[in-house]
């Protein structure tokens, strides 16, 4: 079995030697129509029989992983890549430290590493349910081919945790496979499991937001469980961030545009205060401080997937050596983390106040942290396009405190600036704080779809290159009548 190219026989591509494997190949080809059900259902509203350029991985190979042609969505090869097994792989980190990487399922940690497993592939499909819609209005073809490129490759990264649960976890994972096919975003009695994954996506800004800031708690954790003693999962996972890199990506740029269009705009026509949003909004653009909104909900709504402040299931899951830090194999210190502290910000008393927390119960704030350090430096790019207009705004991202849901600050009501407030305050600043109902119905306003070769909505710059070098007017999905 050639480990590095994928086997496109049969109806699920691998690069595991799934022929070889039957009892896990039946368990996944009966899992395979209840997908593809479930696309049907949830995946992506109409252009199912449109023509889509996508990126279909043909080996696990960095530099040559992806090949680019037209592919009905249905059509997708939805299959199961592992990354390489590294040689005399050992355990990077935790008791366990130094130990041979498992290839089977520590018996003692099976419970824990199952739920991990689930959670992670719970949030794959409930993504691409948020989505759903975007496609009708989406502002270009070479958006909605991102789109439909991002919703393929979050369907095939629910392929890679149904891998995992049906190969190593027995009648309990094929059970738990079935169930990641029931659960509902924002459904009242089968939602998905972590809360922003209820959230909606209504309408394009939110889905930049989205694959900018929760696309990248994707990242964070997935490296995390990429240091994983359980090699199977490390090996998934690490294949999953070469494709996790495209959707924020798009993120990034797709704000980035949003902000060089409106900047550009308020620049022709001579607008020079940000804070008149209604003499933006009549250039058909986006104003700043709407664009701020929308960040502050994204934001504070993914800092609620990092879990509590203190975590007794992250401590043992570092001590187990089955969920690690973000880039564990290049951090030098012992990889257990028994003795040192780790600075945490809590609520004490009402006041939110910096304290000294043993290093294994904060690793989840830990890993918070990096990820915002991520976030604050993309946020420094966005501004630098604002600046370059000459436009005197600057975008923030808000207090880990604000309005949070999950943690020792679900508890209070914090301004932007983490600083408390009462209840009645809140009620009153929150409309300066998150997007209203005027601002969806403005934003929903603007989404119109363009589907014409080469043009973009009037309230997004084009791209300053195409996917796979394409030309300009490049005709990224042929639309099906
Ligand atoms: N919503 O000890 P704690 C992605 C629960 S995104 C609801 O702090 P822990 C993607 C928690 O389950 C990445 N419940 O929890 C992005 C626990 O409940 P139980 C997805 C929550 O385990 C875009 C209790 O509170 N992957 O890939 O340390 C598109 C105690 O909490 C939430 C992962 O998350 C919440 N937000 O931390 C597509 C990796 N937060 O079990 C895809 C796997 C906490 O006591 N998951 N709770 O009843 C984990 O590592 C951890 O489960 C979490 C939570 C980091 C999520």
């Amino acid at each position: 079995m050639n480990i590095v190219n994928v086997d496109y026989d049969g109806l699920i591509p691998n690069n595991v030697g799934l022929n070889a494997d039957t009892r896990v190949k039946a368990a996944l080809e009966k899992w395979h129509p209840g997908y593809v059900n479930w696309w049907h259902d949830m995946g992506p509203e109409g252009f199912q029989q449109s023509l889509v350029y996508l990126r279909t991985a043909v080996s696990v190979d960095p530099k040559g992983w992806a090949k680019f042609d037209y592919v009905k969505m249905p059509d997708y090869k939805w299959g199961i890549l592992l990354a390489p097994e590294v040689e005399d792989r050992r355990i990077p980190f935790g008791a366990h430290r130094g130990e041979k990487a498992w290839q089977e399922v520590p018996g003692e940690y099976r419970a824990m590493l199952r739920r991990l497993i689930v959670i992670q592939g719970d949030t794959e499909p409930a993504s691409v349910e948020q989505q759903r819609y975007l496609g009708k209005t989406a502002p270009s073809l070479y958006d909605l081919r991102n789109l439909f490129q991002v919703n393929v490759e979050e369907g095939r990264h629910l392929w890679a945790m149904v891998y995992l649960l049906q190969k190593y976890f027995g009648a309990e994972g094929r059970e738990e496979a079935e169930e990641l096919l029931q659960r509902r975003s924002g459904d009242a009695d089968t939602p998905r499991m972590l809360g922003a994954f209820n959230e909606e996506t209504p309408d394009w800004l939110s889905f930049f937001m989205f694959t900018f800031f929760t696309d990248r708690d994707g990242k964070m954790q997935l490296e995390a469980l990429a240091q994983s003693g359980f090699d199977p999962l490390s090996r998934t996972t690490r294949f999953m961030l070469t494709e996790e890199a495209h959707h924020m990506f798009v993120g990034e740029t797709g704000v980035g545009r949003v902000i060089e269009r409106t900047s550009a705009e308020m620049k022709k026509a001579g607008i020079t205060d940000p804070s008149d949003i209604d003499a933006v909004r009549r250039l058909g653009v986006i104003d700043l401080p709407t664009i701020q909104r929308k960040l502050n909900l994204h934001f504070s709504l993914t800092l609620d997937l990092f879990g509590n402040e203190i975590s007794t299931n992250a401590a043992n899951a570092f001590h187990a050596g089955i969920k690690g830090r973000f880039r564990e194999d290049k951090l030098d210190d012992d990889h257990r983390l028994e003795n040192g502290t780790y600075p945490v910000l809590r609520l004490v008393g009402g006041k939110i106040v910096k304290e000294e927390t043993p290093a294994l119960s904060a690793l989840n704030m830990r890993l918070r942290d990096d990820y915002v350090a991520e976030c604050a430096a993309g946020v420094g790019r966005w501004n630098k396009i604002i600046e370059k207009h000459g436009i005197a705004f600057e975008l923030k991202l808000p207090h880990v405190a604000f309005h949070r849901q999950i943690g020792e600050f679900s508890k209070i009501k914090a301004d932007l600036d983490g600083n408390v407030l009462l209840d009645a305050e809140w009620e009153k600043k929150k409309g300066a704080y998150l997007p209203s109902s005027a601002d969806r119905a403005f934003i929903e306003s603007l989404m119109k779809p363009e589907f014409r070769p080469g043009k973009f909505a009037s309230w997004i710059a084009s791209p300053k290159t195409g996917i796979d070098n394409k030309p300009g007017d490049f005709e990224y999905v042929k639309i099906a009548e």
